[in-house]
């Protein structure tokens, strides 16, 4: 439970960098919290499972020597991902799935998915 604090200190973080963080109350609770590793050229987990209508927290951590980011393709018709992350840099995206299914998590950086930098998020 050690990511908990780092998490509503990366809202702060997200609020600021984000459009898509949907104005939570800092609170806590209430939703989902991943921390996804970045290296170059790998994310940790690769793959996330989560609830639909559920509200989620992703945070990327970088720990790779280049800026990542964490992206889900065309997730009900976007993209939605963290944006660029500065090596040794954190950032959050909140999203909420609608439609279960299987969509693909992708660095969008130019070649890094092809390197391995992928996962699958699985909406049940
Ligand atoms: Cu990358």
């Amino acid at each position: 439970m050690k990511q908990l604090p780092l998490v509503l200190g990366l809202i702060a973080v997200a609020l600021f960098a984000t459009v898509l963080s949907v104005g939570c109350g800092g609170g806590g609770g209430g939703g989902n919290s991943f921390t996804v590793k970045g290296t170059d050229y790998k994310f940790d987990p690769a793959d996330i499972t989560v609830q639909s209508g559920q509200k989620v927290t992703v945070t990327l951590q970088n720990n790779g020597s280049v800026a990542h980011n964490w992206t889900v393709l065309d997730l009900d018709g976007k993209d939605v991902g963290t944006g660029d992350v500065e090596p040794r840099q954190k950032k959050s995206v909140e999203f909420t799935a609608t439609k279960a299914g299987t969509y693909t998590i992708e660095c969008t950086v130019p070649g890094h998915a092809d390197a391995g930098m992928k996962g699958t998020l699985t909406v049940r």
